[in-house]
């Protein structure tokens, strides 16, 4: 059995872009009738359609090597089950992004989160909440909540809540302020590398390098422009992230020459201003869709 398999969530926020980005690495799967696991076809990587919740503790028991999950509740898994070390973040993902607040009712007392000091505290991470508490030397109780933790204020369960928090919408409407960013999370592939077989090992750095092609060709540009044959050092030096760039000469112009470069971060209107103001004419950005390095 030299096949890997990955879990990823099977309806929710992360589901799709989960998906995507393995179908982006050129993973096909064939769907089982069950949906639930769909087997690789071309390259030896099957998945496994779960919620979220269940993949730590998939990753720690061996049944899965490799699972995409938002670094919230790894984190939690790996403090409540002090196992840290059989689970690898191998790639952060640039999908997922929320952040865990400490947020409390627009009336209270508490003004800062120093002032939580001896009061409940609701959330569904009440092993990660707890710890990024006590960093911060705030003596508080966490009460573990599984759902709608916006509510337990106001039901008098607890005086504030740690919470996941991306537009800030849901806080307000339950009339709840942000008062401190205890946690930022986002997406991330982990990894349970202890009981990988060298078969699979293989299979795996194939994997993380298509990954980390499509991941770099994500904010990757190809800009394509015309420029001074003398002012090419310039303009190299004006593109971001760019390595050598091609020349080639332009027919009927000897003083000019077009340029090709690929740009490793992104390109911006005020990129493409300065390399104008330094002679660039005819300039192109194109998006870049497979890279190898
Ligand atoms: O069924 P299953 O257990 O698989 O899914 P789920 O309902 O537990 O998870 P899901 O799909 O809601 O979230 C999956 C992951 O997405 C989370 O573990 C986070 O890593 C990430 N994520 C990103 C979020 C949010 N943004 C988010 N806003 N998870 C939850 N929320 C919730 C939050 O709990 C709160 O209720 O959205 C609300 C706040 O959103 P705003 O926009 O109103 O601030
Ligand atoms: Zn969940």
């Amino acid at each position: 059995m030299n096949r890997i398999r990955v879990a990823i969530q099977k309806s929710g926020r992360l589901s799709e872009r989960s998906l995507g980005l393995l179908q982006s690495c050129g993973l096909r799967f064939a769907h089982s009738k069950d949906k639930l696991y769909w087997y690789g076809r071309d390259f030896p990587v099957d998945l496994l359609l779960v919620r979220d919740d269940d993949i730590p503790r998939m990753l720690l028991d061996g049944v899965c090597e490799l699972g995409i999950v938002g670094e919230n509740i790894a984190q939690e898994v790996m403090l409540e089950s002090n196992a840290g070390g059989d689970m690898t973040q191998l790639r952060k993902l640039s999908f997922g992004g929320c952040r865990l607040s400490l947020a409390v009712p627009e009336d209270s007392p508490v003004q800062s989160a120093s002032d939580l000091d001896g009061c409940r505290i609701a959330t569904s991470y009440p092993a990660l909440t707890t710890a990024l508490l006590v960093e911060r030397g705030i003596n508080a109780e966490t009460v573990k909540f599984s759902g709608s933790v916006e509510i337990a204020p106001g039901l008098g369960i607890a005086d504030a809540i740690a919470d996941l928090v991306s537009t800030g919408t849901t806080l307000r409407a339950n009339h709840l302020v942000e008062l401190e960013v205890l946690f930022e999370s986002t997406a991330a592939l982990y990894g349970q590398m202890a009981k990988l077989t060298a078969e699979k090992k293989t299979v795996l750095d194939r994997l993380l390098a298509r990954l980390d092609g499509v991941l770099l060709a994500a904010e990757s540009k190809y800009v394509m422009l015309n420029a001074p044959r003398d002012s090419v050092e310039k303009i190299t030096r004006l593109l971001p992230g760019a390595e050598n760039p091609s020349l080639m000469n332009l027919e009927g112009a000897p003083e000019r020459v077009a340029l090709h470069a690929v740009c490793r971060e992104a390109v911006f209107w005020e990129h493409l201003e300065a390399l104008k103001a330094a002679g660039a004419s005819a300039i192109l950005v194109l998006p870049v869709e497979k890279m190898l390095a």
